[in-house]
């Protein structure tokens, strides 16, 4: 007779395979790291914008994103991502309705305390190879995703604060993600990117795209299609 503990073994690591699959499709592919908005305490008006590239939703609830400094609070319970959804995470010192007055509507955006004083303390305005090294980690404290950004080239530059850095829609991989060369820096009108309208924090013009990827090839919004289906006629033989 078949030992009742293997099936249960082979269940756990059954959904363990599952959830790390499924989690290594939650991408970072916006980071608004040097706003020329409020960056003294108490505003903070820096985001980051994570996506789900893959096909099945993704509850996140529970996540972190941490960097060399510490680690945010986790996601609050009931937050997912549906295929091809891009949400945006704000420090805990701005309020979500802030940030919507700035910058829209139409997507989730979830307020994250820990991310400044206490956790990982906001983004540098002068990221290096030793700082601001990125890491989004799941419920198990898995990586699913690391973004180690740079100020210098092969990474977009930043001076003239205010537009963030978004990765190409070419290249949206947790690897691809990784070099700098596949980040470019938001240009209001192109790849969906706007300025922030001026509230009392996001006071000054900050251009990016919050909660939306546009696919290059198509110009189609929030990437559905998922870009596996999208990529250009040489890459799919
Ligand atoms: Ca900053
Ligand atoms: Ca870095
Ligand atoms: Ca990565
Ligand atoms: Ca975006």
């Amino acid at each position: 007779m078949r030992n009742p503990y293997a099936n249960y073994c082979l269940i756990a690591a059954l959904s363990i395979f599952i959830t790390a699959y499924a989690s290594a499709q939650i991408v970072i592919t916006e980071i608004m790291y040097n706003p020329a908005s409020k960056e003294k305490m108490p505003a903070q008006t820096e985001w980051i914008e994570i996506y789900n590239s893959g096909d099945e939703a993704v509850n996140i609830s529970g996540w972190t994103l941490s960097d060399e400094d510490g680690k945010t609070n986790p996601v609050p319970d009931g937050i997912s991502l549906a295929a091809g959804e891009a949400i945006v995470i704000i420090p805990g010192v701005q309020d979500v309705a802030d940030f919507r007055a700035a910058w829209g509507e139409g997507f989730q955006v979830i307020s994250l305390s820990g991310f400044t004083k206490g956790g990982m303390r906001g983004l540098a305005n002068s990221p290096s190879d030793t700082n601001e090294i990125l890491k989004l980690q799941n419920t198990g404290g898995d990586v699913v995703d690391e973004v180690n950004f740079d100020d210098v080239k092969p990474w977009p530059n930043d001076r003239k604060q205010g537009p963030s850095i978004y990765l190409a829609t070419d290249k949206i991989s947790a690897e691809d993600n990784d070099s700098g060369e596949n980040w470019k820096r938001s240009e209001v009108n192109k790849d969906g990117a706007i300025n922030n309208k001026i509230t009392d924090d996001y006071d000054k013009t900050d251009t990016g795209s919050p909660g939306r990827i546009v696919q290059q090839n198509t110009g189609e919004e929030n990437a559905k299609p998922k870009p596996s289906d999208e990529k250009p006629a040489d890459q799919e033989t």
